[in-house]
């Protein structure tokens, strides 16, 4: 099944982060801001409008970082790929590539520890170039966090300041299968504000997940209201914190669980105050 199980798979999408300056995508994450400055690019870009630049950052440790999106559900032993558009630069004025790039796979066990990581070999082209790699789930693997980093190269590494581009992500074959034989996926699931009072938006970015229909559980399990996407409104869901009858419901924890063409996301937990 051609899945994707990254969302904001082609950078289009970002935050603004809280101080210091650096701005990150959605569900990107630095995986350390000290080490790797994330970007959003507008210039050097795979597809527009915009994609992602690492920074490494110069440290005495030569530490190598980069944005990473965890938690992406794998099914134990599944043949998955992985790839990206990686681009390498220099910084202003340098006149040698001293970094590298790669897309990586970390796979975690059911506790999230680590079991091994699959590195394909890193990128050095100053032009677009596509890195996909293939490789076999563990068989105690449940899930997977993706990588995009940039490397430091030459001796000492902790000279080796540099960028490195990115751009279309992709991470396929994350479908696992629940115990009543449902496919569930990361299709991308955001719920904001949370917690909420009055209105909640319900956003799924990724295209697989087009149109939707979103499912409201309250602690016991009952569905409390389902809402769907039109086919010719924006993809974006607003719940009123109110059940299909249009009374309000008392505050506490639901469960919102996305479904698109017999796809079901995991279920995420919301808090309504009242
Ligand atoms: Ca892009």
């Amino acid at each position: 099944m051609a899945q994707n199980g990254l969302t904001n798979a082609d950078f289009s999408e970002w935050l603004d982060d809280s101080t210091p300056a650096p701005t990150r995508p959605y569900d990107w994450v630095p995986e350390s801001r000290r080490y790797a400055g994330i970007f959003e690019e507008f210039l050097t870009v795979h597809s527009a409008p915009c994609g992602c630049r690492i920074e490494r950052r110069v440290d005495s440790t030569g530490n190598n970082n980069g944005v990473k999106q965890d938690s992406i559900l794998v099914r134990p032993g599944a043949r998955c790929s992985v790839g990206c558009w990686l681009r390498v630069d220099t910084l202003p004025g340098g006149t040698v590539h001293y970094v590298s790039a790669r897309v990586l796979i970390s796979w975690r066990d059911s506790a999230g520890a680590s079991i091994r990581t699959s590195n394909p070999s890193y990128v050095t082209s100053d032009t677009w170039y596509r890195q996909v790699y293939e490789d076999s789930a563990p068989s105690n693997a449940t899930t997977a966090i993706i990588m995009v980093r940039c490397y430091g190269r030459g001796n000492p590494k902790s000279i080796s300041g540099g960028l490195v581009y990115a751009d279309d992500a992709y991470f396929g074959g994350p479908v696992s299968v629940t115990e009543d034989g449902h496919s569930v996926t990361n299709i991308g699931l955001r719920l904001a504000p949370n917690p909420f009072s009055t209105r909640l938006r319900v956003h799924c970015a990724s295209p697989l997940a087009r149109p939707f229909r979103v499912r409201f559980y309250d602690a016991t399990g009952q569905v409390v209201r389902e809402l769907a996407t039109r086919p010719d409104a924006a993809q974006d869901v607003t719940w009123d914190g109110c059940d299909e009858t249009g009374n309000e419901l008392p505050g506490g924890i639901y469960f919102a669980a996305v479904e698109s063409s017999g796809v079901e996301s995991a279920v995420q937990k919301v808090l309504l105050v009242r």
